[in-house]
């Protein structure tokens, strides 16, 4: 039943004089004034402040979804550096075989047979492997670069560059770098100081 002391208005109305348009559905009690609606400079300017809110927004979001993505990356980059890390160190400097006759891999050796720690020089797997020397086919975008130096036992940090000491001299230390790469760049670097033992 319709309440007799108020009573529902709906209307629009377009105020040429003052260039006002509102659209309006109040319930008014007699003799109460009609709340006046928003002017079309206030819902432009509304419209502008949510519009200008959701580019930042969406900007935001954007920049967010990038860092999380780059933060993952890294995070397995590491991880498939540490898995060559823990691959290589239970293995000696010197071959078991022949000793040492310089860097690289002795004669027939693969991946599979690798038993000394400069075979993995100049070593690049793509898929990346783990630290059971099994492909890593998930995580293909990723690639494994294994350099490994010597370096003197009284200077770890030397021989940067690997051209300070030659490969055919036996120093009982080694630098080994795995270097991570996704989709050619890269995304990780690290390295480690192995000693004869
Ligand atoms: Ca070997
Ligand atoms: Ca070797």
């Amino acid at each position: 039943m319709e309440d007799s002391r108020s009573k529902i208005i709906s209307r629009t109305r377009f105020d040429c004089r003052s260039f006002q348009f509102d659209i309006q559905g109040v319930k008014r009690r007699k003799g109460q004034n009609i709340t006046r609606g928003f002017s079309l400079v206030e819902a432009a300017m509304a419209i502008a402040i949510v519009g200008v809110s959701f580019v930042a927004l969406m900007q935001l979001w954007a920049v967010c979804t990038q860092q999380n993505r780059i933060a993952s990356d890294v995070t397995t980059a590491f991880m498939l550096a540490e898995q060559i890390q823990e691959l290589t160190a239970p293995l000696p400097l010197n071959d078991p075989a022949t000793g040492f006759m310089g860097f690289g891999t002795e004669l027939a050796e693969t991946i599979d047979t690798f038993d000394d720690i400069d075979d993995f020089d100049g070593q690049t797997f793509s898929p990346p492997i783990d630290a059971a020397r099994q492909p890593l086919l998930e995580l293909s975008a990723y690639t494994q670069r294994v350099t490994v130096v010597p370096v003197n036992g009284t200077d770890l940090d030397g021989n940067l560059n690997g051209l300070a000491i030659s490969k055919s001299t036996y120093t009982g230390a080694m630098r080994v770098t795995v270097s991570i790469e996704r989709d050619g760049r890269e995304a990780a670097r690290l390295s480690w100081i192995r000693v004869d033992r």
